[in-house]
């Protein structure tokens, strides 16, 4: 059985060919998207055996998704498949340098975004046209189509990415995993596995997606056994937020045992953003880990006592997932029964791995290499 459980809504993400504004992008590479099931995969990648629980559409993405956690060793057999509603999608946009030539077909790619060619033209890419129709898997979609309204696409434009920024522009409003309720405690596949996992791991992306997603959030935290351990990670995505009440976040996160936030997303969702300020804010989690960007990650345990490790420095191509890489380092972290200190350092190296890949998933170092790195320490130059 599973020792790790995530849940959340997983997405088809689609990576552009070039960066820039979409009107200009000609092709999208399908990839799968979705912070809990990245956890999920990298715990799996990690060797910590874990599911991934949620619900997908009856259509081609949901199959892609669910076939890909399975295919990185996550156990997929509680994903429900809802044959009414669709599963949710995004678009990436990438920010481009303004001093290269404009972009046109086939023109230059900048570090971030995916490489044009190839890619674009294997099975399963979606083409966005000018008009908003969609042809995914030979299907063509009118805009008018149920498929879902864009969140961060109100028909509006948006102000123009600095050169290797991302911006994700949602189609999962009514998706099939905005249907998940509390009544996945009862459920005979997902109930068993959550009631009986060492980790439960959530983020403040399914509070938002719905009101039932909410409760279900509400029924883990007060279903959970006390020898269960319950993770939270913040993941702060303000657009899910525009049409519902974030005041609700500061209790579920306080109901965590390991709260992990990141200094630059608990200034802008709550305008805190340092380790004591946020233990203020926070009191309750055993452990409360706060990530600077790429510096430094501190855990504040409940005995007072602070540890700190700072970030690793890499050449990074897409930074997206890098949290979930480090959530999931760290959980490996805490049930190998490791100190403190290394807990963190596996969380930099499995972040280190996701930040030097395209798309939210990195290849982890083999077990050997990752023994040895975190034995590493810095040379003594006296
Ligand atoms: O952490 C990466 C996720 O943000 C990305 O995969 C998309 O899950 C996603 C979300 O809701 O933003």
């Amino acid at each position: 059985t599973p020792q790790a459980v995530c849940v959340g809504e997983s997405m088809a993400a689609l990576l552009p060919d070039r960066p820039g504004p979409l009107d200009a992008v000609e092709s999208f590479t399908v990839t799968v998207g979705g912070a809990e099931s990245n956890v999920a995969g990298a715990l799996s990648a990690l060797g910590i055996p874990s599911a991934w629980i949620s619900r997908v559409g009856d259509d081609a993405f949901g199959r892609r998704l669910v076939a890909e956690l399975g295919s990185r060793g996550v156990d997929v057999s509680a994903v429900a498949v809802d044959p009414r509603r669709p599963t949710g999608l995004y678009l990436k946009e990438i920010g481009r340098d303004p001093d290269l030539a404009p972009v046109g077909p086939g023109a230059v790619t900048q570090a971030g975004a995916v490489p044009p060619r190839g890619a674009a033209s294997r099975a399963g890419t979606a083409e966005a046209t000018a008009a908003g129709a969609f042809d995914i898997d030979g299907t063509r979609m009118p805009a008018s189509a149920p498929l879902l309204p864009p969140l961060t696409l109100p028909g509006g434009t948006h102000p123009p990415l600095a050169a290797g920024q991302t911006r994700a522009h949602y189609y999962r409003a009514g998706s099939a995993a905005s249907a998940l309720g509390p009544e996945l405690l009862d459920d005979p596949a997902a109930g068993p596995m959550l009631a009986e996992a060492r980790l439960l791991h959530l983020s403040g992306i399914t509070p938002a997606l719905s009101d039932t997603c909410l409760a279900l959030v509400r029924g883990l935290l007060t279903a959970r056994r006390t020898e269960q351990i319950i993770s939270f990670d913040l993941n702060w995505r303000p657009a899910l937020w525009h049409d519902r009440d974030p005041g609700v976040l500061p209790g579920l996160l306080d109901a965590a045992d390991v709260l992990l936030v990141g200094a630059d997303e608990a200034h802008a969702a709550f305008g805190v953003s340092t380790p004591t300020g946020l233990r203020r804010m926070f009191p309750s989690p055993a452990t409360l880990v706060v990530k600077d960007s790429g510096r430094q990650v501190t855990a504040l345990l409940r005995d007072g006592t602070a540890v700190g490790e700072p970030a690793l420095t890499v050449d990074v191509v897409e930074a997206t997932g890098a949290g979930d890489a480090f959530a999931a380092g760290y959980l490996a972290g805490t049930l190998r029964g490791l100190d403190h200190r290394a807990r963190l350092r596996l969380g930099h190296l499995s972040a280190a791995a996701a930040l030097t890949a395209h798309g939210d998933q990195g290849t982890m170092a083999p077990p050997h290499v990752i023994g040895a790195l975190l034995a590493a320490s810095p040379r003594d130059w006296a």
